[in-house]
């Protein structure tokens, strides 16, 4: 057998680093960075590069599994298909169509043709209870874009090209590989903004990896709506504001001034914990920035998403970067151009389910914190006949991912009648299920990178690329579209609400894996379709000629105000809508109150480590070594608790109890205690090095429920979580 070497590009984060695989007999033998990336430039990760243990691990799971009993046995897709549609019609005919939800994960998010297809397959069922985890991530940005450019997916991003100022609250790019923009090399490319004599500041309750890069200031969890209000407030009492630009292209500048009014650099500095002098100096060099045109840019990530004002927070960065005259300007932020225009593309999408708690419905997710309580329905009413009775999981780990206060989610997905999940292993989740179906891996399909980065053209530096399959998948998996167009033939159901297309489709799906099906055009031609309509090079020529991808023009902004693609009524930002100003100040103040009675108090942040990907790479051997997390904590705080590098200690919320060895880091902010994430593996059977590897699920100490979900977006409360910490008593 000869070695081949294949050029593609990683999926499991966000950067989607190019990649050189080489490949004997079907197997990966060798993964190295791609030198010829357009835009990774021979950057990669471990992940990435030993993501062969991963595709070829002995735990993946290669065929349709039933639960019989306690044991799962492989059976035939037909089996598996006909059986599911079967249990699936008889709950449909009995408590009708939203008995049947679906939870897709941070994975779902690179699987590009999988949203088509399982969007379709609810649409014709008239579901509409969909979740995932971005009410863990990302929700918030979506609400606020919604009400301030008029589409979720006008998604602005940071020009980090050509900044000469930016601050960076809540991420941690050299590790996670950012997120909702494209930044591989995140740390040498943050760098180059101080080259170049700007600079870069990062707000972390942690002196996190990425701060090398720049300046690093510490601001207490959950608290930077106080920063960004009075930020806002300094940069329009004393800084840059581009009077003409907000004249012309956006409304509510008077009542966003006002709502801000109250918030000073002082007053923050109390419960924030970032010097008022510090704040000034932010404002003055970013209001430099702006007024120099050489341009300054805010952004903000997960821990900030992740507190109790993820909205509120959004909505003030955003203005900050509108009003100082930086959004769609050179070295400020930016709104990309992809494939399609996916602020009208997401509408079709985005299924929305009108709830009784008055919970929103963004961009088409449930919040993920109602849903122990959607299962297991409401206790006053017998058989709650509006429960969630049947679930499909798409890629994700929800027990582990998301609030499962006490482990109270387990105990509602124990009691679905019908658990279905799609992974490569039998993950926590999949312990539970009644059918696991084994799906393709990225190195097995055709693909373009996320949605956001293809199809929005949110990348820092824009380029395209396309990749053919570097493996061929094991003969019994199957890609996600073909398992929900089986499921819709399955059903009866019609899908796209054109019986014709229905047909076709599902003829489609029941030829593809048949003699007749290799003679057939690939899925891969839907992405063709869309290149070709962009004036882009199809997927062949892209596959042949530009492997490593093809760099597309600069966005020099000047390409979203005062345009069309602004899709508020009035075709003009709204620096104040009303459903986020109200909320702001319906909450600023008492948040404000009870910061200032809590201030002694520890806090919980979560801490994404570069050799694990959520819980999809815990199962990894040679990523894992460590047999468990640790609680990092400052070592004021240790020294009070009593306890140093490596002993136990009892973590405690409102919500639940953990116990777990600390690490002594003066990286810490004091009073904030860090616990990695999406660890706590010791259920699954499916998971045999994850098993011994377990850790603990820092999310038993969150809460679920209408008092920990963020009431514009549906996020869930999952980062500043008021916590007592102790010496663990003797186990
Ligand atoms: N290696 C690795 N990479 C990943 C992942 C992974 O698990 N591992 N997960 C992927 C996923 S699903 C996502 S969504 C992205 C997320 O990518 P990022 O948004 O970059 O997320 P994090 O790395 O968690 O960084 C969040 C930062 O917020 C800080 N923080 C916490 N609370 C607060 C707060 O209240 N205020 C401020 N200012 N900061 C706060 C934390 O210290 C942390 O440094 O990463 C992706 N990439
Ligand atoms: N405390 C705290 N909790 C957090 C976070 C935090 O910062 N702090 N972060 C939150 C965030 S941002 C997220 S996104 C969630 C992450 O949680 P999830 O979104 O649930 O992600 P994973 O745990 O990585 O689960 C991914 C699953 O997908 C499977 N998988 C991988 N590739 C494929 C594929 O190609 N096809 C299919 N079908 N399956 C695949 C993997 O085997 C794995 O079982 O955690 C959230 N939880
Ligand atoms: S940074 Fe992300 S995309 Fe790049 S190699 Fe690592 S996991 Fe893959
Ligand atoms: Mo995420």
């Amino acid at each position: 057998m000869t070695v081949e070497t294949r050029i593609t590009f990683c999926r499991i984060c966000e950067a989607t680093c190019g990649l050189e695989v080489d490949v004997e007999a079907n197997r990966v033998v060798a993964i190295r960075p791609d030198p010829k990336h357009v835009v990774s430039q021979g950057y990669a990760c471990v992940k990435g590069t030993r993501w062969g243990a991963t595709q070829h691990s002995p735990d993946r799971v290669l065929h349709p599994q039933k639960r019989v009993g306690d044991r799962f046995v492989d059976i035939s897709w037909d089996q598996a298909i006909s059986e599911i549609g079967a249990k699936l019609r008889s709950l449909i005919d009995r408590h009708g169509p939203q008995v049947l939800a679906h939870f897709v994960g941070s994975a779902g998010g690179a699987i590009v043709l999988s949203p088509m297809f399982r969007v379709a397959l609810y649409n014709a069922i008239g579901t509409r209870r969909m979740y995932g985890t971005g009410t863990c991530d990302t929700m918030n940005k979506f609400r606020v874009n919604g009400e301030m450019y008029g589409a979720a997916m006008r998604l602005m991003y940071p020009d980090v090209e050509h900044t000469h100022f930016m601050l960076v609250l809540g991420a941690n790019p050299a590790v996670s590989g950012n997120t909702l923009y494209h930044l591989p090399r995140a740390q040498e490319r943050f760098a180059e903004i101080g080259k170049r004599g700007g600079r870069v500041v990062f707000l972390n309750p942690r002196r996190i990896e990425t701060a090398a890069a720049g300046e690093h200031v510490f601001i207490r969890p959950d608290t930077d709506v106080f920063f960004l209000a009075a930020f806002l407030n300094e940069t329009i009492q004393h800084g840059h504001v581009d009077r003409e630009r907000v004249g012309k292209f956006m409304v509510g500048f008077e009542r966003l001034a006002k709502s801000a009014e109250a918030w000073t650099p002082e007053r923050q500095e109390r419960v924030t914990g970032v010097p008022a002098a510090t704040l000034r100096d932010l404002v003055r060099a970013h209001s430099e920035a702006s007024r120099s045109g050489r341009g300054g840019a805010l952004s903000m990530a997960t821990g900030v998403n992740q507190g109790r004002s993820g909205s509120p927070c959004f909505w003030l960065l955003e203005s900050i970067n509108a009003i100082s005259g930086n959004l769609d300007r050179k070295g400020g932020t930016l709104l990309g151009s992809g494939l399609i225009d996916m602020g009208d593309a997401l509408k079709e999408l985005a299924l929305s389910y009108d709830r009784e708690d008055g919970l929103p419905t963004v961009s088409g997710l449930q919040p993920s914190g109602m849903l122990a309580d959607d299962i297991l329905g409401n206790p006053d009413v017998k058989d709650d006949p509006k429960r969630i009775r049947a679930m499909i999981v798409e890629a994700s780990n929800p027990l582990l991912a998301c609030s499962n206060p006490d482990g109270r989610l387990d105990e509602a997905f124990a009691s679905l009648e019908l658990l279905v999940t799609i992974d490569l292993f039998r993950n926590e989740v999949g312990s539970l299920a009644h059918y696991v179906l084994p799906a393709t891996t990225w190195m097995e399909r055709p693909e373009i990178p996320y949605a956001l980065q293809s199809f929005a053209g949110a990348c820092a530096t824009p380029y395209i690329i396309y990749a053919d399959p570097v493996l061929e998948a094991p003969p019994d998996v199957r890609p996600e579209w073909w398992i929900y167009l089986r499921l819709a033939d399955a059903l009866g159901v019609t899908l796209f609400g054109n019986r014709l297309a229905s047909a076709a489709a599902k003829l489609y799906a029941r030829l593809h894996f048949g003699p007749i099906g290799r003679l057939l055009p690939g899925p891969e031609k839907i992405l063709d379709g869309m290149f070709k309509k962009a004036g882009l090079p199809g997927i062949r020529e892209m596959a042949e000629k530009h492997p490593h991808g093809l760099l597309l023009p600069e966005n020099e902004g000047n390409n979203f105000l005062g345009t069309d693609r602004v899709l508020t009524p009035h075709k003009k930002v709204d620096l104040a809508p009303d459903p986020i100003v109200a909320a702001f100040e319906a909450t600023a103040e008492q948040l404000f109150a009870e910061e200032l009675t809590t201030r002694d108090r520890l806090k919980l942040i979560g801490m994404r480590q570069i050799k694990r990907m959520n819980t999809a790479s815990s199962n990894s051997a040679p990523l894992v070594r460590e047999t468990t997390n640790h609680a990092y904590l400052h070592p004021e705080d240790a020294a009070r608790i009593g306890v140093s590098n490596g002993e136990p200690v009892e973590v405690e919320s409102a919500h639940g109890r953990i116990r777990i060895p600390v690490r002594v880091s003066d990286e810490m902010m004091p009073r904030t205690v860090a616990i990695p994430q999406c660890w706590g593996h010791a259920k699954a059977d499916g998971l045999s090095h994850a098993k011994t590897h377990p850790g603990v699920n820092s999310n038993l100490l969150a809460g679920d429920g209408p008092a920990h979900i963020e009431a514009l977006s549906g996020m869930s409360h999952l980062s500043g979580i008021l916590i007592d910490v102790r010496r663990a008593p003797e186990a």
